[in-house]
């Protein structure tokens, strides 16, 4: 990697604008494009927003489910600063990229739901026109990460057939910046905190280029400056440091300063958020204070956005999660777009981040092989595995270099339910949570959500995780409706394996749940109705509620979400606690008033 993923801002130094807006757009289902030059202009483009999922916007199936290669296009003009560069940046393309700017190939990049950033200085044609061009593509495979198939149909036309259950959403799906740096400029800086006292130590490391001097300061809104220091590494000490959490997410403000004999060569602020987090004793630690998380597993989904970033939703997303009293949620199955860890920042959310590490299975129907359990597809031993993991291992890398500056990012979560229960998986995750580790200045807890197979007995990756995540659907895929309490004595039967296996290390749930469909109601309850919600939850805390080392609760899911259509989803998985129009079920009551008191 090697452009800066700060989240940009704007003093007299640096300065962005949007690139968002109306492009032009086009498929290119037989990869003609880059050999008939559409880096030089789309020979037939249609209009289309850009941030955008494509899908839903279309009203022809074939659109809406296009896989393949695709277009985008638009012009900026720039006028002429020799003093700094111009940077690209897109928040994310999924799933992968190639760039070019006034033709020439300016970059790539593989993986959908992190930032693509390119110094294109050298491309731009100053005080003129110019134009971009993105060459997409949003094709499946055992490389890719998330993983899955690509269908070939009869007539040539190419479907997505994901190992993962939620709609394939691709497009340039966040923001498109274009961003202006001074020549000397930060790159990145980390920073991890020690608990002294009443004081905090804010331990920083910066990169930069050039050779002037870098000050860093903490400043609080109202008691002014509170700690300064020069240097690309040190120490800095807070007096009396009012710290980061839940009921009071106070946030600092770290600024970096350039300077020579003229003055500024470049500044920068991020909030900071000063807290500790731990895992160890049985318990989680914010502060050196036990805490316990409760909400949910989300998806960056919603009607016709699909996977767009919105304020408005993710604002009501975090209006319901207060209201419902959570603490925590996690992204599953990728990292959300950078504008809701700021927003889980100021407000007081804590987020578990997930790499896309999903679909580890060979399985078009995994939701069914997830809960019940099924036959190994031996993944981790086909000759993909190299490139999986390198691929993989990118992915951890951004993810952590992107999101480490967040108070609200208290663990990083390597995988969801791949198959764990041969060797050759332990060989694939070792190095990759070694790497996670080696990288993370924080050295948050690490953890990866575990499918129904990985069990005390048979999973050879738990011992990895800092904390042990499950997934578990006793009372749905197992031993639904009538049967629940089968299910409950499996359930039991499973966790006293889990007391004997933990060894201090604390457990959460990262999903369990129900679907239920919003306009049903069955006295006495059947499986899909609100009643039955409520059962399987009620029957699952029971559980939970006898196991001291049960140190969370993270539903499944937050909202019912968009999934590839198919005999085992009704339009879509409706486990959400609230309706994909962000309504509440009748088991957000339940949940509401649990988590009152937890
Ligand atoms: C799982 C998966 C999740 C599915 C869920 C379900 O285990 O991790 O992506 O959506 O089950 O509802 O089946």
């Amino acid at each position: 990697m090697n452009e800066s993923l700060l989240y940009p801002c704007i003093n007299s130094c640096r300065d962005f604008h949007s690139l968002d807006g109306m492009w032009k757009m086009q498929f290119d289902p037989d990869s003609v494009g880059q050999k008939e030059n559409w880096q030089d202009g789309l020979p037939s483009p249609f209009a289309f927003p850009v941030p955008a999922s494509f899908a839903d916007i279309f009203t022809d199936k074939e659109k809406r489910d296009y896989c393949g290669d695709f277009w985008y296009e638009t012009r900026f003009h720039l006028d002429a600063d020799t003093t700094r560069d111009v940077i690209l940046r897109f928040g994310s393309i999924t799933h992968r990229a190639t760039i070019f700017v006034n033709g020439i190939k300016a970059g790539e990049h593989e993986g959908g739901f992190t930032p693509v950033v390119l110094d294109i200085t050298p491309y731009v044609r100053f005080d003129n026109k110019n134009r971009i061009s993105v060459l997409a593509n949003n094709e499946l495979n055992e490389t890719s990460i998330p993983c899955g198939t690509t269908k070939i149909l009869p007539d040539g036309r190419k479907l997505a057939a994901p190992y993962f259950d939620f709609f394939n959403y691709s497009g340039i799906q966040r923001s498109v910046l274009l961003i202006r740096v001074p020549k000397e400029r930060l790159i990145d800086y980390d920073t991890d905190m020690e608990l002294q006292g009443n004081d905090a130590l804010v331990h920083y490391r910066v990169k930069k280029t050039g050779d002037h001097p870098i000050t860093v300061e903490i400043y609080d809104k109202t008691l002014g400056l509170m700690a300064r220091n020069t240097g690309e590494e040190g120490t800095l000490r807070v007096k009396d440091a009012e710290l980061w959490e839940p009921e009071n997410p106070h946030l600092y403000t770290i600024v970096f300063l350039i300077k020579d004999e003229h003055g500024f060569i470049d500044k920068f602020r991020a909030d900071l958020g000063i807290r500790t987090f731990e895992a160890r004793d049985g318990k989680l630690w914010l502060n050196g204070k036990p805490i316990f998380l409760k909400g949910f597993g989300k998806h960056e989904d919603f009607e016709i956005m699909g996977r767009t970033f919105s304020y408005p939703i993710a604002m009501r997303d975090f209006a319901c999660m207060k209201w419902i009293n959570a603490n925590c949620f996690r992204t599953s199955h990728y990292p959300y777009a950078e504008e809701w860890y700021q927003l889980a920042d100021s407000l007081g959310i804590l987020i578990i981040d997930e790499v896309p590490a999903v679909g580890m299975m060979r399985s078009l129907m995994n939701f069914a092989t997830a809960g019940t359990g099924g036959k190994e597809t031996k993944f981790f031993c086909s000759d993909t595995v190299q490139q999986l993991q390198e691929n993989h291992r990118r992915a951890l890398e951004e993810m952590i270099v992107r999101d480490k500056n967040h108070p609200s990012v208290i663990a990083f979560s390597i995988y969801n339910e791949p198959e764990t229960t041969y060797p050759e998986a332990r060989e694939y995750f070792k190095p990759l949570f070694e790497y996670a580790r080696s990288i993370d200045p924080q050295k948050r807890p690490l953890t990866g959500a575990q499918l129904i197979n990985s069990t005390p007995n048979t999973c050879q990756c738990q011992d990895l995780c800092d904390f042990v995540s499950l997934n578990r659907y006793y009372g749905w895929y197992v031993m639904g409706g009538s049967e629940i309490s089968v299910a409950e004595k499996l359930f039991r039967q499973e966790m006293d394996e889990w007391k004997e296996t933990l060894h201090g290390r604390p457990l959460i749930f990262t999903e369990f749940g129900a679907d239920t469909y919003s306009a049903e109601h069955k006295l006495p309850s059947v499986m899909w109705s609100q009643e039955y919600q409520r059962e399987c939850y009620e029957m699952n805390f029971r559980v939970m509620d006898d196991y001291d080392f049960v140190q969370g609760e993270l539903v499944w899911n937050f909202a019912d979400f968009q999934t590839t259509e198919g005999i085992m989803r009704v339009n879509g998985n409706k486990k959400g606690i609230f309706t994909r129009n962000r309504q509440p079920k009748d088991a957000a009551y339940l949940l509401k008033k649990r988590w009152e008191k937890k």
